[in-house]
């Protein structure tokens, strides 16, 4: 398969493959399959989201970071030298068997002060020694080094950074070579902006090039950043740019691209985004030596646009919940692939298990599951509400909002991946929205309010031991004994009649009440409930104190076994957390949680 994709596009450099040719794969594949890689940006902290570096590890071959390079990152202070954050991402590279672009030895931002506040006969020196400790432990595990990064201002005149204020144009030559010492196998790039199409940046950029190669200066590449935006047009000539750069010897790559619109997208705008891609992709398919494209972080949810450009986004391949866009399809096309995501990845993820219900408001209902495997990696969840998608989560927990009081609702749930396979649904559970309005359903707003834990390990047993405590939540002391707590369970089968006893009291079980009462009519979860109370000598409760732990057991009169899960006031918590499921009340008025 392979080799027929790869001989069609020796045949058909430009354009879009005919789709009888297309071919299944990753960007990566697809780009190796053209003798090229295909990356994307990332940073430290997106490497902790697993459904992110499942699509990170197996969609690219190349993967550049962000920041974790940067001189304020690496050397903070003069002389010393910090690789954690570089090392952690050169070991995802090298466990997915990607190239890392270095990025970036000499730059003017991301700088720490200490360099520019240097004398300028100390520049030099500093430059020098940061490149060749940086680039000499990395030597052998980047493929190629951005070594100076936007020494250009836009109009093609030099930057006057601290470099450029020490050693003039110079510092260019310097630091090149200085890399080229400390890892004589890597690429030396020079990368910027603003320079895909001809232009004034893009002849300054041209010139400075020509001049290193015949001084014979070790450059190898130069990087065009690519970050590109639908309102303005594509750069002008982008193929014939690359290609005078090629002609002088000389590698080309995009290096961060990415193509940002004014926000809200829609589906034109998307159209007209991915047409950049695509023009881009073309281009550099069309140029020898253009070796590689490298998107600036794949997926919206992690792009650096928002945080620059006020009010602008959507400028990556994926959204925000790690699904393709059409940019992605035009790219994989360009490639001479099917445009589907994950590369020809067939194989669904497990269906998601243990889908629960974790409660449940008037107008909504919170869920969550166990996670789903893949062969590759899950990328997210679809919540549906009977046949209806209601939503879509990264994570193992959903809240279906939007809900009427008192219904009853199923729910299931399934995973997918980042080739769009979708695992078999979930098994149903329900859940019924709480009443609104009338009698028991009001929330309380008098002084007192519930905490609940659950000492028990096993809900199937024969016994309930809910862990509770009172909290005053007025601003006046409260009197204990006007105060009862009421616990709704169901007594499921066998005896009807039940035993409650108080295991451990903080303010003594002596002072406490407790009573089994049955509901004249039985709701969700609840025939009946436990009624706690207290004595005269338990005493009063100061504004925002508790009465402490109140360790309670029921059973009942047979010992026959329990089954909690669907009790109303039953919650798996083993800390204390408030709940509105156990209700308090002041003289026998609903003052905190919500009835059943
Ligand atoms: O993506 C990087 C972002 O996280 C940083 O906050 C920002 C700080 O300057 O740098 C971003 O990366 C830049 C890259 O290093 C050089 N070209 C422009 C990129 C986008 O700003």
């Amino acid at each position: 398969m392979a080799t027929l994709a790869t001989s069609a596009f020796g045949l058909l450099a430009v354009g879009t493959a005919p789709s009888a040719l297309a071919a299944s794969g990753t960007l990566g594949q697809l780009a190796a399959a053209q003798g090229r890689y295909f990356g994307s940006a990332t940073d430290n902290s997106e490497l902790n989201d697993s459904p992110y570096t499942a699509i990170l590890g197996s969609e690219f071959n190349s993967i550049t970071p962000a920041n974790s390079m940067k001189w304020d990152a690496v050397e903070p202070q003069q002389g010393q030298f910090n690789y954690t954050n570089g090392d952690a991402i050169v070991s995802f590279a090298q466990s997915h068997n990607q190239k890392v672009r270095g990025h970036t030895l000499v730059w003017h931002s991301q700088l720490p002060s200490w360099v520019s506040n240097l004398p300028s006969s100390q520049v030099q020196a500093a430059m020098e020694n940061h490149i060749a400790k940086e680039a000499g432990h990395y030597k052998g595990k980047v493929y190629a080094w951005d070594v100076v990064n936007e020494p250009f201002n836009d109009d093609g005149s030099y930057r006057t950074d601290a470099f450029y204020n020490a050693m003039g144009k110079d510092y260019i030559a310097t630091a090149l070579k200085a890399a080229r010492a400390a890892d004589p196998s890597a690429k030396l790039y020079i990368n910027d902006y603003n320079i895909d199409g001809t232009g004034a940046k893009a002849d300054a950029m041209y010139q400075l090039a020509s001049d290193l190669k015949k001084q014979g200066v070790p450059l190898d590449g130069i990087g065009f950043q690519g970050h590109l935006a639908i309102q303005y047009s594509v750069p002008s000539n982008i193929q014939q740019n690359l290609q005078r750069f090629a002609d002088l010897g000389l590698d080309v790559a995009f290096t961060e691209l990415d193509v940002r619109m004014q926000l809200p997208s829609d589906s034109t705008k998307l159209a007209t985004q991915a047409d950049y891609y695509r023009q881009v992709t073309n281009a550099c398919l069309a140029v020898s030596r253009c070796v590689g494209m490298t998107v600036w972080d794949f997926t919206d949810k992690y792009s650096w646009v928002p945080n620059t450009f006020p009010g602008e986004g959507a400028a990556d391949l994926y959204d925000d919940n790690l699904q393709i866009k059409p940019a992605y399809t035009a790219v994989s096309n360009a490639l001479g692939g099917s445009g589907g995501g994950g590369g020809g990845d067939t194989t669904p993820p497990s269906a998601p298990s243990g889908l629960t219900v974790t409660g449940t408001t008037a107008t909504s209902v919170s869920l969550k599951w166990t996670a789903s495997t893949d062969n590759v990696g899950v990328t997210g969840y679809d919540v549906y509400r009977g046949s209806t998608k209601v939503g879509s989560a990264t994570s193992t927990s959903y809240t279906d909002t939007g809900l009427t009081a008192s219904t009853t609702y199923s729910y299931t749930v399934k995973a997918k991946d980042a080739a769009g396979n979708t695992s078999a649904a979930s098994s149903a559970v329900t859940a019924t929205t709480q009443s609104s309005d009338g009698g028991g359903g009001n929330p309380g707003t008098g002084a007192a309010k519930v905490q609940y834990k659950n000492n028990d390990t096993s809900p199937t047993d024969n016994q309930i031991k809910p862990g509770l405590r009172v909290v005053n939540t007025g601003s006046s002391s409260l009197d204990l004994s006007k105060v009862t707590v009421r616990y709704y369970f169901t007594g499921d089968s066998g005896a009807t009649t039940f035993t409650a006893s108080c295991d451990y009291a903080a303010i003594g079980c002596g002072n406490i009440t407790q009573k089994i009462v049955a509901l004249s009519s039985p709701k969700a979860g609840a025939d009946h409930y436990l009624e706690l109370g207290f004595t005269s000598a338990a005493g009063s409760l100061a504004a925002n104190a508790n009465t402490g732990d109140l360790q309670i057991r029921i059973n009942k009169t047979d010992w026959s076994n329990f089954s909690e899960t669907d009790d109303y006031s039953y919650a798996t918590n083993t800390s204390y957390a408030d709940t509105t499921k156990v209700t308090a009340y002041v003289n026998g008025t609903l003052a905190g949680g919500i009835e059943p």
